[in-house]
C-alpha cells in the first residue's frame, strides 16, 4: 500500500452532536447522506461536508428512517411508517419525503439512483424483488427474474441496475436494464455467491465469496472479466461503491476492518483507516464522489470513546495542475476587432497531456490551463493558432502549479505556413482593404491595411518554433 497516496487524504469527523450514533451511506458531490441515531431512534440524515450541515430527514410520522444514496439534490432510501419499511425519495428536508411503496407490498427499500430512476427491493408475495421505481409508487418494476426466490438492486448508473439475484440458493452478481427479463448473471466462475454494489454503466464492483470468504471484486460487464481486488494480507474484503476508475470499501487486516480505495486491481489498495485520528478501530467507507476541487469518500468508523459508529469523511484535493501564463500576442492592437483563437497543447514527449484552445480579445491575456493530474517532471507547452508563430515553451511541473510569465507569440505569418514570408505579404495585399476580419489582418484592428503589411516585413524570416 501507498504511504504517499493515503497522506493525501484528510478526515472529517461529520458525527453531529446530540444523536449517539451517526453512518455515511451514500454522497453526490460534497454531499453525503445516511442515518443517525437519536433518542433511540434512526433518522435519515444528510451532510453537506461538516458535522454542523447535518440535516434530519425524518419524515413526520416515521419511526425509523434510513437514507443510502444521494445524487444531486435527491435522496433516496427507506422509512418505517405504519408498521412497513416504504421506498423513500428526499430533495434535501423532511418535509419532501415521497412515499415510493408499491400496492401489494410489504416492505420496501431504495438503495440507489441515476437520474429519474431509484433502485432497490420490495417484498412481494413473500419474496424479495429487485426494483426499479420512477420517483412514485405507481411507477414500480419487479425486475426479479424467472426462477429466482430472492433479489435485490444495489446500485444503478444510467439505464443499468446491479445486485443480486439467488438461483438454486446461490446469490449470483446481476445486471439489470429496466425489466426483469434483461437479467443478466455474471456470477464469476469457481466462486459461491456473489454480489454487485455498484455501477458506473460500464463496470461494475461488489464481491464474490471465494474459498469461503468474500473478496472485493471489480467487473467489466461479464463474468469473465472479474477482477479479484482481495489486497494482499486481508482475509477478507467487500467493495461497496466506485467513481470512475476508483472503488471503496473495506478489508479484514488482523481481525479489523479498515475502509480503504482501490484503483481496478488488488495491489492499488490504499488504506484510508490509518489517516483515522486516534480512538476508532473498525472503519467502513461507504461512497466515492467528486465536486471537481475534492474527491470524497464517506463511511463510518467505530468510537472507542462513544463506543458507537460515528460518520466519516475522507477527502483529498483532485489532482492538478494549473499552467498559468500572461499571452502576449505580438504586434497587434491592445482591443482586438474580434476575438483570436489560439490552441494550445500540453506535452510530457510524445504524449499529449491536454489540449484545447484560449480566445484572446487584447494583446495580452491572462490563462490558466488545468491539467487534471499531478504533473511532474518535463513538459511542454504548444501554442499556435491565426497569424502567430508557433511557441513551444519547456518547463519542469511540480507542486500543483507552473508560472511560465509572459509567453510572446510572434506575429506576420499570415498563411499560417510556419515562416513569415513573402507569400504572407502576398495574402495581406489580396486582402487589402477588408473588413471582414482574417488572420491577414496581423494587428487585429479590423481591417487590413498598410500596418499589417508592415508587420509581416518586420518579422520577415521568423519561424514556428519546434
Ligand atoms: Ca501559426
Ligand atoms: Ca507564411
Ligand atoms: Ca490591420
Amino acid at each position: 500500500m501507498s504511504v504517499a497516496a493515503q497522506a493525501s487524504w484528510t478526515v472529517t469527523n461529520l458525527h453531529p452532536s446530540g444523536p449517539t450514533e451517526s453512518i455515511a451511506r451514500g454522497s453526490s458531490g460534497s454531499l453525503q447522506a445516511g442515518y443517525v441515531t437519536i433518542n433511540s431512534q434512526v433518522h435519515a440524515s444528510i451532510w453537506n461536508g461538516t458535522a454542523a450541515s447535518w440535516v434530519d430527514l425524518n419524515p413526520a410520522g416515521s419511526s425509523g428512517s434510513y437514507a443510502t444514496a444521494a445524487s444531486g439534490m435527491v435522496q433516496v432510501g427507506y422509512a418505517l411508517v405504519n408498521a412497513a419499511y416504504r421506498a423513500s425519495v428526499w430533495t434535501g428536508t423532511a418535509a419532501s419525503w415521497v412515499d415510493m411503496n408499491p400496492a401489494g407490498s410489504t416492505n420496501s427499500y431504495a438503495f440507489a439512483l441515476s437520474g429519474s430512476q431509484q433502485a432497490g427491493y420490495a417484498v412481494v408475495g413473500g419474496i424479495f424483488r429487485a426494483s426499479l421505481w420512477s420517483g412514485s409508487a405507481a411507477s414500480w418494476i419487479d425486475l426479479n427474474p424467472a426462477g429466482s426466490t430472492r433479489s435485490i438492486a444495489y446500485g444503478a448508473s444510467g439505464s443499468q441496475q446491479v445486485g443480486y439475484a439467488e438461483v438454486d440458493g446461490v446469490a449470483r452478481a446481476s445486471l439489470w436494464s429496466g425489466t426483469a427479463g434483461s437479467w443478466v448473471d455474471i456470477s464469476p466462475a469457481g466462486t459461491t455467491g456473489s454480489y454487485l454494489y455498484a455501477t458506473t454503466g460500464s463496470q461494475q464492483t461488489g464481491m464474490a465469496r471465494v474459498g469461503g470468504v468474500f473478496h472485493a471484486g471489480l467487473w467489466s460487464g461479464t463474468a469473465g472479466s472479474w477482477v479479484d481486488l482481495n489486497p494482499a494480507g486481508a482475509t477478507d474484503s467487500r467493495a461497496q461503491a466506485m467513481s470512475g476508475s476508483q472503488q471503496v470499501g473495506f478489508a479484514t487486516f488482523g481481525g479489523v476492518s479498515r475502509a480503504g480505495l482501490w484503483s481496478g486491481t488488488s495491489a492499488s489498495w490504499v488504506d484510508l483507516s490509518a489517516v483515522l485520528p486516534s480512538g476508532f478501530t473498525h472503519s467502513y467507507a461507504q461512497s466515492i464522489s467528486s465536486d471537481g476541487i475534492y474527491n470524497y469518500v464517506s463511511g463510518y468508523a467505530f468510537s472507542t470513546a462513544t463506543f458507537s459508529y460515528q460518520a466519516i469523511l475522507w477527502k483529498q484535493p483532485v489532482p492538478r495542475h494549473d499552467i498559468s501564463t500572461d499571452l502576449y500576442l505580438g504586434d497587434t492592437v491592445n482591443s482586438f476587432a474580434l476575438a483570436r483563437t489560439i490552441s494550445y497543447i500540453v506535452k510530457q514527449g510524445t504524449t499529449t497531456v491536454q489540449s484545447g484552445f484560449v480566445s484572446p480579445q487584447t494583446s495580452s491575456t491572462p490563462i490558466t490551463i488545468t491539467v487534471g493530474s499531478n504533473l511532474s517532471g518535463s513538459a511542454s507547452l504548444i501554442l499556435d493558432g491565426s497569424s502567430f508563430l508557433r511557441r513551444v515553451v519547456n518547463f519542469s511541473a511540480a507542486g500543483g502549479a507552473t508560472n511560465l510569465g509572459t509567453v510572446l507569440m510572434a506575429n506576420g505569418d499570415a498563411d499560417d505556413s510556419g515562416e513569415v514570408d513573402a507569400a504572407d505579404i502576398d495574402a495581406v495585399i489580396a486582402d487589402f482593404g477588408s473588413s471582414s476580419v482574417t488572420s491577414t489582418d496581423v494587428d487585429v484592428s479590423g481591417e487590413v491595411d498598410a500596418a499589417d503589411i508592415d508587420i509581416v516585413i518586420g518579422n520577415f524570416g521568423a519561424t514556428d518554433e519546434v
